[in-house]
């Protein structure tokens, strides 16, 4: 169970470790600083019908309560320690895991840690201004738990750097509160969170896509044979999922609500739909072309010496390391990736250590299709004849094989000049963000009701319905 009854709540005994604590307790109010001044804007007084863990069981959800968001109980929640887990891969495979930092990988260890706690504070940031233009109460409050609990997966991190690495995992805490989305001069250190979450399309694309990268990421650091850090990670698994079901489910919600409005009044060009106060399928299609693009390159370059080291170092793992059946060494195993050749795009096989990127990449394009399979569902549910497909893996990329080469949807190389051509049929354009942005000029606030441009949920949070008053404004 958590321990709720102290300063910082905790399931790893906290109060036995004074120096740690003090140490911490040290960190929280910057915490809180910070989350006033870069949290969700003006709401710290709201009251928010919100789930806090109660234990790390898988049932360990069942507290829902009003609660004011910078009070909302932050704390340090790793499962359980299974005595007998031992690193499944690399070098050190059968070794009993580690529950210290082993000297040789402090430094790559570090920056791993590092670079997964920067991105939690970063979307609170790229959230940071849409809770005054939400779509209903019911959204309000799902944003709201998003945000509190990407700030309990800072803490995780915290935890990590405080409890292992001594005066420079406490400067990295601070630097973690101090780098800020989008900034020039401190920015977050990967490319997706510092581009703007302008307006509640985006929010949900970025919640489908980039927190499943969050997921791929968690579960590939959940087979760390470093094993506070696989605890404390696969935790934050049972957090992740519900972001991405706030990302799946608005988006489908906004494509449901645009098809109806197509049919009922028996209109198919976009100008006619937004005539309508939706948002067209072709817009929704320039979303998603651009959240998939700019998260593929999160997962870094496809041949990359860094994922190798992560791995044969034992520290980062596959996705599911424990149930692929090979020697989980990679040290004859090969992997195909993408390449640019001329005008052509070829496909070579690389030692797999070295593809590890690109491995986890087509893990999570696997998750991601099925998804997008899901949303189509909705739309020929319809009767609608609108097709949504995931762009080509080169197109829209800044980072691995395909960068600096103008690769269209379907997987053509183009001239710069005719990418630039095309460019605003495929990703969004300033007038399509402002024609967004047009129709969420306001919070909906009623109870139950919903705007115009998404449908409402098939259910409520928690058994409660549509119409319960998820958000208190005082
Ligand atoms: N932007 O070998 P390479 C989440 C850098 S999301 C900027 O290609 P590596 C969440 C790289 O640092 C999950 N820079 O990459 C979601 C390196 O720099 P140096 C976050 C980038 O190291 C939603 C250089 O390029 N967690 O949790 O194999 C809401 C070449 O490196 C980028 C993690 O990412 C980029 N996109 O892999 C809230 C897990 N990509 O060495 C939360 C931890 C690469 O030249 N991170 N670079 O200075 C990692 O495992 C790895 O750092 C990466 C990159 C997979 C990100």
């Amino acid at each position: 169970m958590i321990n709720y009854t102290e300063k910082i709540p905790n399931n790893v005994d906290l109060g036995r470790d004074r120096v740690l604590q003090r140490a911490l307790e040290h960190w929280q109010p910057a915490y809180l600083s910070w989350w006033y001044d870069m949290g969700p804007n003006e709401s710290h007084n709201f009251e928010v019908y919100l789930r806090t863990a109660i234990s790390v069981e898988p049932d360990g959800w069942a507290q829902f309560d009003y609660v004011k968001m910078p009070e909302y109980r932050w704390g340090i929640f790793l499962q359980p320690r299974d005595e007998k887990r031992q690193v499944n891969f690399g070098t050190h495979k059968g070794q009993p895991a580690w529950q210290d930092v082993p000297g040789e990988y402090r430094s790559i260890l570090r920056r791993i840690i590092v670079t997964q706690g920067d991105t939690e504070p970063a979307s609170v940031e790229q959230q940071k201004m849409l809770g005054l233009s939400c779509p209903s109460l019911y959204d309000l409050r799902n944003i709201f738990q998003v945000n509190v609990e990407e700030g309990r997966h800072l803490w995780a991190m915290v935890y990590l750097l405080h409890r292992y690495f001594g005066r420079d995992g406490r400067e990295e805490a601070e630097s973690l509160l101090a780098r800020r989305s989008g900034d020039t001069d401190n920015p977050r250190i990967l490319g997706a969170f510092n581009e703007p979450t302008p307006d509640w399309l985006a929010f949900y694309m970025f919640t489908f896509f980039t927190d499943r990268d969050g997921k791929f990421q968690l579960c590939a650091l959940a087979e760390s044979g470093f094993d506070p850090l696989a605890r404390t990670c696969r935790f934050m698994l049972t957090e992740e999922a519900h972001h991405m079901f706030v990302g799946e489910s608005g988006v489908s919600r906004i494509i449901q609500r645009t098809c109806e409005v197509m049919k009922e009044n028996k209109v198919d060009a976009p100008t006619d739909v937004r005539a309508l106060g939706v948002i067209d399928l072709q817009t929704i299609q320039r979303y998603l072309n651009f959240h998939y693009s700019v998260t593929l390159d999160l997962y870094g370059s496809d041949i990359s010496s860094n994922a190798a080291n992560y791995y044969t170092s034992g520290l980062k793992g596959r996705f599911r390391e424990t149930k692929l059946e090979d020697d989980h060494t990679l040290q004859d195993a090969v992997y195909p990736i993408s390449e640019v050749v001329g005008d052509k795009i070829i496909t070579k096989q690389i030692p797999a250590l070295t593809a590890l990127n690109e491995r986890l990449r087509d893990d999570y394009i696997e998750e991601i299709q099925a998804g997008v399979d899901r949303w189509q569902r909705v739309i020929d549910d319809t009767g609608i004849s609108f097709r949504l497909t995931l762009p080509h893996k080169g197109f829209h990329r800044e980072i691995g094989n395909f960068t600096g080469h103008f690769i269209s949807p379907s997987g053509e190389i183009l001239t710069e000049e005719q990418w630039k051509a095309h460019e605003f049929e495929w990703l969004p354009s300033p007038k399509d963000y402002a024609y967004v942005q047009s129709l969420m000029s306001g919070r909906v606030a009623e109870l139950g009701k919903f705007a115009n441009w998404i449908a409402p949920p098939v259910k409520g949070v928690n058994g409660k319905p549509l119409d319960f008053e998820y958000v208190r404004f005082n």
